[in-house]
This record gives structure tokens, sequence and C-alpha cells, in this order.
């Protein structure tokens, strides 16, 4: 039995970077009430998702209003998967959090994130995720790239030992909003667990969209995080190569690149150490207010029935095909399991 989440923003009014919103706005509420009504257990939250306006709020303010939406999730039998601090909003993370060139910056971006931590034990979390959208550099030459380890590392460390219950779930993605970020992909994430203060609590969290942009293939990505047992969560959408990222319906763009992760997940026990089957899809610009749920409903009815095809998918053959070495054999074997004969 899976599990799914997603994030409120994944309801959202289309704004892009060069149009304005087209639809109007659901309530934090009336989102938390369509998790259940479209088949989701698990919420996916920003620190600034679960307290609206958190930089100018206190701390006991902030943890209150946290305790409040708690308290809802509670009522509404909804859980809380991660929580991540917003780190690529403020005016005081403008060259980055963790790396800023400016000292007082790093500080700022490090206190955020132990308050994000408090936030995730009020809402039942031990999973932080991170992020690291300004962790990069516009031009090479504006940032060090060792010292810039350094920070990221210093900074998990100092998370780490703020609390000993927390886990760090690293999310990586090579580009946008930067040209380049510091840990672009898994292989990264995993070497800069290895240099904190403890490394059985940092791993990975894998997004499809982000290994294509990476030029890799998320199956793979995902295989290698398996490997380490350092797969603890994903974000599942599609992409249509090197492009903006486009946070497109789970298998939209590619229903072979999306069974394989299917495939990478169902084959090696994913969520039953209760890793959720994340998303973290937009719907179309295009799509009309009353319609904009669907890119959710879509994209975890794809996710199960390309288990059913994990599930049906004849092995045995595989097996013959890959003694004879036969990769053409097996080729068709798989596309036509897809096409469903
Ligand atoms: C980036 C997401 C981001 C993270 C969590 O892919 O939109 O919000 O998933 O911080
Ligand atoms: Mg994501």
């Amino acid at each position: 039995m899976y599990r799914f989440s997603f994030g409120p923003w994944n309801i959202h009014e289309g704004a892009d970077p060069f149009g304005p919103t087209v639809r109007m706005s659901y309530t934090f509420q009336q989102k938390l009430a369509a998790y259940r009504e479209l088949g989701f257990e698990g919420i996916q939250f920003h620190d600034d998702d679960v307290v609206a306006d958190i930089e100018g709020k206190s701390h006991s303010q902030v943890l209150k209003e946290a305790g409040e939406v708690r308290q809802r999730l509670d009522e509404l039998g909804l859980v809380t998967e991660i929580l991540a601090p917003r780190l690529w909003e403020s005016p005081r993370t403008i060259d980055g959090a963790f790396t800023s060139n400016d000292p007082q910056e790093r500080l700022y971006a490090i206190e955020r994130s132990k308050q994000a931590i408090d936030i995730a034990q009020v809402m039942g979390t031990d999973n932080i995720v991170l992020w690291l959208a300004r962790e990069g550099t516009y031009i090479r030459e504006a940032k060090n790239p060792v010292a810039s380890v350094h920070y990221i590392v210093e900074a998990i460390n100092q998370l780490l030992e703020y609390n000993p219950n927390i886990r760090i779930l690293i999310e990586p993605k090579p580009n946008e909003p930067m040209d380049q970020s510091y840990i672009p992909t898994i292989g990264h994430t995993l070497a800069l667990a290895s240099l904190t203060r403890d490394p059985d609590r940092v791993g990975g969290l894998i997004e499809t969209a982000h290994c294509i942009l990476a030029g890799l293939d998320p199956s793979d990505e995902m295989g290698y995080a398996l490997a380490f047992n350092k797969l603890w969560s994903v974000h599942l959408n599609d992409q249509n190569g090197l492009k903006y990222d486009q946070d497109k319906s789970f298998a939209s763009d590619n229903l072979r690149r999306a069974f394989n992760q299917v495939r990478v997940l169902e084959e090696n026990g994913y969520g039953k150490n209760g890793e959720f089957v994340g998303l973290d899809v937009k719907v179309m610009r295009t799509q009309p207010q009353e319609l904009s749920f669907k890119h959710l409903e879509n994209s975890k009815k794809m996710f199960l029935r390309l288990v059913e095809k994990v599930r049906t998918y004849d092995k045995e053959a595989e097996r013959q095909y890959i003694a004879a070495r036969d990769y053409e054999g097996l080729d068709w074997h798989v596309l036509q399991h897809l096409m469903g004969k």
C-alpha cells in the first residue's frame, strides 16, 4: 500500500515568470480539505506554508500557529511528511542562504532553518527537506566553491546538533534559479552527507524533473540512492527535456521513464519504512480553476497503474532476454508490455 503526498503550492494560481495569476486562489483551509478527497494522506510543507508571513512573527507566535494547523490536520486525518525552510524568497537570501557571501545572511539562514525544525516537531515530523535553491552562482567567480561546500556542511552540522531526532533530506537540483548549483545530483548529496557530523541522518529526496535537468535518468538516480539506503522521499513529476523546470504531471512526457521509476521503487521496497510517494506537480496554466486538481489525480492514478504494470511484467522473459544478451528483444518486450500488447 503506497501513501501519497503533495505540497499546498501544487494547487496554484498559474502565475509564471512571464505572466500573472490566471485562477482564483483556494484558501489554505480549502486546500487542506482537498487532500482526503483526492486520496492523499501526507502533506509536504514549507515553514511559511504552515505559518503565513512567518518573518514578522515571534518564535512563540510561530509555534502557536503551527499548533493550530497541527490540530486541524489531526481532525482531517492528515500527516505532515516533510518540513522545508523556504530559504530563497527572503531579501536576506538574495545572494544565497547557507552560501551567501554575507556572514549575517548565512546566520539568518541557519536560524530560520532551526525554527523550521521546531515547526516540524510541532507538526509531528522529523524529516527536514533542504532544497538548496540559491546555493550556487550566476557566475563562477562570485563565490568560492570550496568554501561554499564547507558552509553547507557547517549549516547542516548545526541543524543536526540543534535537534537529535531530525534527519535532513537534501533535494538536489542542478540549476534554476541559479545558473549552476553546488549540489546538483544525488551523488553530490551523498558525498556531502559523508562530510557531516552524522552521515546516517543525512539523505536525499529525488525529484524527477531535477534529474532530467541534470541530463540524468531519474530511475538510475533513485537506484543510486536506494543502494545507499538514502532514498527517503521522492517528488515525482515529469519534464520535457532541458528547459525551464516544468513540473508536469507524472508520466505525462515519457511513459517508459515513469515506468522505470515505479519499477525501481517497487522492486526495492520503497515505502516499506513509511516513505511517501510525493508529488511535486503543477497544473497547466490553461486549466480553469474548477479543473485545477487534475494533475494531482492523474499523477497518482498513473503511479498506481504503473505499479500494476511492474507487477504484471514478465520477469522470466526478461531473464531470458538478458541471458541471451538480446537487448533488442528486451526492448520490444518492454514496449509491448507498456502498450498493453
Ligand atoms: C522544488 C520545490 C521545492 C521543494 C521543497 O522542487 O518546489 O519547494 O520541493 O522545498
Ligand atoms: Mg520538489
